[in-house]
């Protein structure tokens, strides 16, 4: 058990305690997916047998989204998202780079350069990492770069599953095909996201079911629609209940918002962060002719969501 917290840092400098020596990994880290894990926790063995740091590269936004903008494919986690999952690997200092032209313009060599200048002693990288100006560096490059820096590399192989291997895009794939247990297979727990409660027009409650409606950083959500959830209240408390995650058509709406309706409660959560766990896809969101046939069907979901919660076991989450 380790006590300190996660150190996140916003550049490449080199920072305490990592620049007297490091273990590092660099990467995406999208989903912090079973694959990920897999990798942190044999990184996180080398940190404690060589008794150095561990360190992660990440970049934000990642490089797909600098440079294919609208068509990057749906982020899985948010940073806020990607570092408490990091968190929960012991990763000790995570290193946020801002993607921008001009760190596209970095050659991989020089960019390999201020990888090793953080302090790595020993790199742990995916087999298909790629770095630097049009993605020219890889493994075989910090290997031929690492001996004048006394530093070890190593490539991580590709998790694989079911004979699939496991990868960010192919739960893309199960999230927006409804294959909710697929996905929590391939992430080692439920697809979740995390937001702070934001103040909605009040139209939920006018019709009965209350709403909270969270502010997420998520311009284009991998799954869509209506769900059976777990919401994790900041003391901890597990609540049942149903979301919609969709633009809500029906009141003319434009962008993607995260509404969450919980079962029995009754506090407000303004400014609160809620984990919403997505468990089960209810139906996919629509446009109804009226506010009233909305909610009509909404009454439905709910019956269905509690039907599923009834039904359920440990074992199938
Ligand atoms: N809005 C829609 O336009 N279409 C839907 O299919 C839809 N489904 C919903 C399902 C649930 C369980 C919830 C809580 C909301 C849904 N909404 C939908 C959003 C609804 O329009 C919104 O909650 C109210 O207008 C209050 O903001
Ligand atoms: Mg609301």
């Amino acid at each position: 058990m380790k006590y300190t917290l996660m150190k996140l840092v916003r550049d490449l400098k080199p920072s305490f305690p990592s620049r007297d020596g490091c273990v590092l990994t660099l990467g995406n880290f999208d989903g912090v997916h079973i694959g990920h894990q897999a990798l942190l926790t044999a990184l996180r063995q080398e940190s404690k047998r060589l008794q150095l740091p561990m360190v992660v590269v990440i970049f934000e936004p990642q490089p797909e989204e600098f440079f294919s903008k609208a068509d990057a494919p749906a982020r899985l986690t948010s940073l806020r998202d990607k570092l408490r999952f990091l968190a929960q690997y012991d990763v000790d200092i995570v290193h946020c780079l801002h993607f921008s032209s001009k760190l596209a313009m970095f050659s991989a060599v020089d960019f390999a350069e201020e990888i090793f200048a953080l302090g790595a002693k020993f790199i742990l990288v995916g087999e298909d990492c790629k770095f630097g100006y049009q993605r020219q560096g890889d493994s075989h490059l910090l290997t031929q770069l690492a001996g004048t820096h006394a530093c070890q590399v190593q490539v991580f192989p590709k998790l694989a599953q079911h004979g699939v291997r496991v990868s960010s895009t192919l739960i893309r794939k199960k999230l927006s095909q409804g294959d909710l247990t697929g996905a929590v297979e391939l992430l080692g727990r439920p697809y979740s996201v995390l937001g702070r409660v934001v103040r909605g027009f009040g139209r939920g409650s006018q019709v009965g079911v209350p709403t909270a409606n969270l502010l997420l950083n998520y311009p284009r959500p991998p799954l869509a629609g209506v769900y059976a959830i777990q919401a994790v209240l900041p003391d901890k408390r597990i609540c049942k209940g149903i979301a919609n995650w969709g633009v809500r058509p029906t009141i003319g709406g434009m962008h993607f918002c995260l509404e969450v309706h919980i079962f029995g409660l009754e506090e407000n959560l303004y400014g609160k962060y809620l984990e919403v766990c997505f468990l089960k896809k209810i139906r996919s969101e629509k446009r109804f002719e009226s506010m009233e046939i909305l909610v009509k069907q909404i009454h439905q979901d709910i019956q269905k969501a509690q039907d599923f919660f009834k039904g359920l076991t440990y074992d199938k989450l």
